[in-house]
Formats: structure tokens, C-alpha cells, sequence
């Protein structure tokens, strides 16, 4: 029972003119939104006409770290930076709190993007074109992406993420040709060779492939931190003309006189503080996890910088 009842017999009561006259609108108007919600999907460019297949977070960036390992030129601010070829399958992961990878694409080239998130909700926003997309965990979207302006454009999240959420910017970058490169500074950058990233796969690498691959190890492992190669040593010793140079290092403080080859190498990835760069005792190296085989990149790297 409400408070107020309404009078005895209301529902018999006729409905007044004025009254009908806004139902008809009233529905009129929903009949007209109705039929517009179709039109706007089809010519209003709102929705996108998009396939989506259903994935889980964990496949999501196992495909995505496959991805990147397979196609990554470099690193641009800890990010891996990835030129996929036209016409092919592009994965760009949502995280906590990144956009990963950087794409660099070719103007009026069409792209299959796969979007999809690591972990919670985020909002695809590229910028300054306010192109707008959620994106769900457990959702593989597929957008067809064709660039028909040259620059670099951001990518934003709009989804309230978390504490770091407004530091999740990633980076398109649409080229015309090689040129455009340098502008981003990405022409110094080189895909990994192709028998080394693929699983399983033993064959032999040449020299110049593991030096590629020990440059992006370089780079993925932060390395780069440190050690410069264009002879500055302000942390750490220059990784340029060091290999074959003799040096002065100290082992359980006594100093020693040492020439810089493959063995003393590994031994200071493994070791850092077994034998010590004279002038770098302050700073101290972390121990990273490398396997023999990244060892071995990193060494033919080093090998390959010259002064
Ligand atoms: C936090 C800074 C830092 C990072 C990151 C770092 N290093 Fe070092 N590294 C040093 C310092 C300082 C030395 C010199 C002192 C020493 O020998 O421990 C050094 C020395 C070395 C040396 C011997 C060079 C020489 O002249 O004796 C090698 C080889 C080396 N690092 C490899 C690496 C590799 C490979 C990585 C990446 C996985 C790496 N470092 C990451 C700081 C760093
Ligand atoms: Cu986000």
C-alpha cells in the first residue's frame, strides 16, 4: 500500500487528448532511434564492424610475447618497437600500465590489429583522431587499421586503470618510407633473423645474426642502462673498442691486469662482482639471468662495436 492511493476506479478513467498526443510521439521517437541505432552502425562509422573470437588473458600475451619476439626492431623507453609487415596480423597487448608493442606502419597499408587486454578493462583511445574502442580481457578484437595520415599518434587509455593509468601511453608511428625512419630515430634498428626465433628450431646462427640478437638483448635485458656504445663510461665501462682491450680490474682487492675476451665476458654476466672494472667500484652490476645461448649474442655484440 503506498501512501497516497490513487482515487477509486482510475484505471477507468478516459486518458486526455494532450496525454495520447505525447504517447504517440514518445513512440514515434523510439521507433525512429530504433531504426537510426541500425543506420549509425552502418553509416554513423560509431560501431566498429569488428570479429571477435574469445581468448584468455594468458593465451592473449603468450601470442603477443610470441608476436614481439618475432618482429621487434628495437626498444623505444623500454617498449618494444615492431614493423609488421602490410596486409599481416598485428597483436597490441593492454597492461598494467603500457601499450605494448610500438607499431611503426606504412601510410595507406591495411593491417589486421588484434586487441586484446592482459588484465582488466582499458580503453583504446588513439590520439589526436579519437578513434575510440573498449577493450575487454578474454576478447580478441579484430580491427582492420588502414593509416591514411603520416606522423606519430598516441595511444591513450580511457578506462580508469589504476594508479598508473595515466602513464599507459603507447605509440603508433605511420611512415612512408625508409626516410621517415630516422625522424623517430628507428633506422638504426633491425629485425632479428628469422632462424632465430623460431621454436625449436637448431640451426646454427651466423655471426652477424647473433650480433643482432645480442644488440635487441642488449636493449630487452637493460643493459643499455649502463653500459653506453659510443664511449661514455659514466656508470658503467663503455661496451665500445672493449673487447680485446686489456684492463685493470680488481679481484678480492688486489689489482690485476686482465685482456677483455669471450671467457672474462661471461664471467662478469655471471659473476658481476668477481673481478671489478678499475674506476667503477661505486657502481655495482646487477646479475641477470642469461641462458649460453644469449651469452654468446651479447659477446659477439660486444665484439662487433668497434671504437
Ligand atoms: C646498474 C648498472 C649496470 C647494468 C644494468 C649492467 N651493468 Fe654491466 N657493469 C656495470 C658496472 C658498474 C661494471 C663495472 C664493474 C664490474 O666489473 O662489476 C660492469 C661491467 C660489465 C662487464 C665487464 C666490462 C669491463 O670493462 O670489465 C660486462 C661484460 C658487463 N658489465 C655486461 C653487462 C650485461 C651483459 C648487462 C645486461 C644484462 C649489464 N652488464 C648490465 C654496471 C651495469
Ligand atoms: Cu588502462
Amino acid at each position: 500500500m503506498s501512501l497516497l492511493s490513487p482515487k477509486e476506479g482510475w484505471y477507468d478513467t478516459k486518458v486526455s487528448k494532450d496525454e495520447k498526443m505525447w504517447m504517440v510521439i514518445a513512440l514515434i521517437l523510439c521507433l525512429m532511434m530504433f531504426v537510426w541505432m541500425i543506420l549509425w552502425h552502418v553509416y554513423g562509422k560509431q560501431n566498429p564492424s569488428s570479429t571477435t573470437y574469445r581468448t584468455t588473458t594468458t593465451e592473449f600475451a603468450q601470442l603477443t610475447e610470441a608476436y614481439i619476439k618475432r618482429n621487434m626492431i628495437g626498444m623505444d623507453n623500454g617498449i618494444p618497437v615492431v614493423r609488421p609487415e602490410p596486409n599481416s596480423e598485428v597483436f597490441l597487448m593492454a597492461e598494467m600500465w603500457r601499450w605494448s608493442p610500438v607499431l611503426i606502419l606504412v601510410k595507406d597499408q591495411s593491417y589486421n590489429f588484434h586487441i586484446s587486454s592482459k588484465d582488466i578493462v582499458h580503453g583504446f583511445s588513439l590520439q589526436p583522431v579519437n578513434m575510440n574502442f573498449q577493450v575487454y580481457p578474454g576478447y580478441d578484437y579484430v580491427l582492420r587499421f588502414k593509416p591514411t595520415e603520416l606522423g606519430e599518434f598516441k595511444i591513450v587509455c580511457n578506462e580508469f586503470c589504476g594508479i598508473g593509468h595515466h602513464t599507459m601511453i603507447g605509440k603508433v608511428v605511420v611512415i612512408e618510407n625508409e626516410e621517415d625512419l630516422a625522424k623517430y630515430g628507428y633506422d638504426k634498428m633491425k629485425k632479428a633473423p628469422e632462424a632465430a626465433v623460431e621454436e625449436g628450431a637448431e640451426k646454427p646462427l651466423t655471426e652477424s645474426e647473433k650480433v643482432i640478437l645480442g644488440e635487441q638483448l642488449y636493449n630487452l635485458k637493460g643493459c643499455v642502462a649502463c653500459h653506453k656504445t659510443d664511449g661514455s663510461a659514466v656508470l658503467a665501462p663503455a661496451w665500445n673498442g672493449l673487447y680485446g682491450k686489456s684492463e685493470k680490474v680488481k679481484e678480492s682487492g688486489k689489482e690485476m691486469e686482465i685482456s677483455v675476451d669471450d671467457e672474462y665476458i661471461r664471467e662478469s654476466i655471471i659473476e658481476p662482482q668477481k673481478k671489478i672494472a678499475v674506476g667503477f667500484e661505486k657502481a655495482i652490476m646487477p646479475v641477470t639471468p642469461m641462458n649460453d645461448k644469449e651469452i654468446d649474442q651479447i659477446i659477439a655484440y660486444i665484439k662487433s662495436l668497434k671504437n
